[in-house]
């Protein structure tokens, strides 16, 4: 039996805690540097831009009395395409899966028309407790403090209300105490050391995707989808990896090779230089770009890009 199979049989405290976390709110306000800094490491990428998390993605944080699996989610916002329609639906879905909804907001500007909105989207889940982690704290003018904590409780009935700043890992270790004690008691869903349910070709694309949302502007970073070809360790040393970069129209391809191919060049070595830790082994990248015309509002070319809903 591998330690895998072992772990449901191993014994927990009688009141051992477990369940999922939803963790909704706008774009950009910092959900995945929250997920990333509870767990102590990078599950999710993470770009200044607004709709980076463009799936669901556990994150799996596990102490002897409790096992919390964190849900992160695409930015709730008022979709313009196919694909923004999908990753509404995979955060509204979470959502309604979820034993506590934790409603990341960014407390260092005032509540928007969009968080009003979520706030409607998250009444409709009743019976689920619901806390509020008032992100971005190192943020947060002294002058604008007491007014945007007023305001952001006011938007919906909540447990609790949490200042935190993911980037600097404060009030995070007091946040999963508190999510914890709402969970309902139960055994581990998943074995202690497991982190997170993607597999290395899916974080190899995530991480090529976030170095061009990152070198990239304009459209180009939301136009973006990476398909893996092949990942191959060709020795202990040696990893292959071939991908496809996908983007809407001709002019987003020369940009992203760039003049006389300076850009891949860029975003290949800001890929490996990541990968190459993670993997322990060096990395060879063999990135391609092709347009595949307006990818995000096709339901057949999403799909065939692997957005799909599971249970449709
Ligand atoms: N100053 C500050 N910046 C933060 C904090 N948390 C996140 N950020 C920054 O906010 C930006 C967005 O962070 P993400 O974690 O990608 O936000 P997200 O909510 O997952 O965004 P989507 O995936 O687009 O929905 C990044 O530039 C982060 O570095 C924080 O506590 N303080
Ligand atoms: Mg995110």
């Amino acid at each position: 039996m591998s330690d895998t199979d072992n772990f449901l049989e191993e014994s927990l405290p009688d009141d051992h805690r477990s369940g999922f976390v939803a963790v909704v709110g706008r774009p950009n306000v910092g959900k995945s540097t929250l997920i990333n800094a509870i767990l102590g490491q990078k599950i999710a990428i993470v770009t200044p831009r607004p709709q980076t998390t463009q799936r669901q993605q556990l994150g799996i944080y596990t102490e002897p009395q409790m096992q919390i699996i964190f849900v992160d989610t695409p930015g709730l916002h008022n979709p313009q395409h196919k694909l923004g329609e999908f990753m509404v639906k995979v955060a509204e879905d979470a959502l309604r899966d979820a034993d506590v909804v934790l409603w990341v907001l960014d407390i260092s500007v005032e509540p928007t028309v969009a968080d009003k909105h979520i706030a409607d989207t998250i009444q409709q889940v009743q019976d689920t407790p619901v806390i509020l982690a008032l992100n971005k704290a190192d943020l947060l003018d002294d002058a604008n403090a007491e007014a945007h904590i007023a305001a952001y409780q006011e938007l919906v009935p909540h447990d609790l209300a949490m200042l935190v700043s993911a980037l600097n890992n404060d009030g995070v270790s007091n946040l999963i105490g508190v999510l914890a004690e709402r969970l309902p008691e139960g055994p581990r869903f998943y074995p202690p050391d497991q982190v997170s349910e993607v597999n290395m070709r899916f974080i190899a694309a995530e991480v090529i995707r976030e170095k061009i949302m990152l070198a990239t502007e304009q459209e180009i970073p939301h136009s973006v989808a990476v398909e893996i070809v092949e990942y191959k360790e060709r020795s202990e040393t040696m990893t292959y990896i071939s991908a496809i970069i996908y983007v809407e129209r001709d002019s987003q391809k020369g940009i992203i090779i760039g003049k006389g191919g300076s850009m891949i060049k860029k975003l290949g070595q800001d890929a490996r230089a990541e990968l190459e830790p993670m993997l322990d082994t060096q990395v060879y990248l063999d990135l391609q770009v092709k347009v595949l015309k307006n990818w995000r509002s096709d339901d057949r070319l999403m799909r065939r890009l692997g957005y799909r809903i599971a249970r449709d």
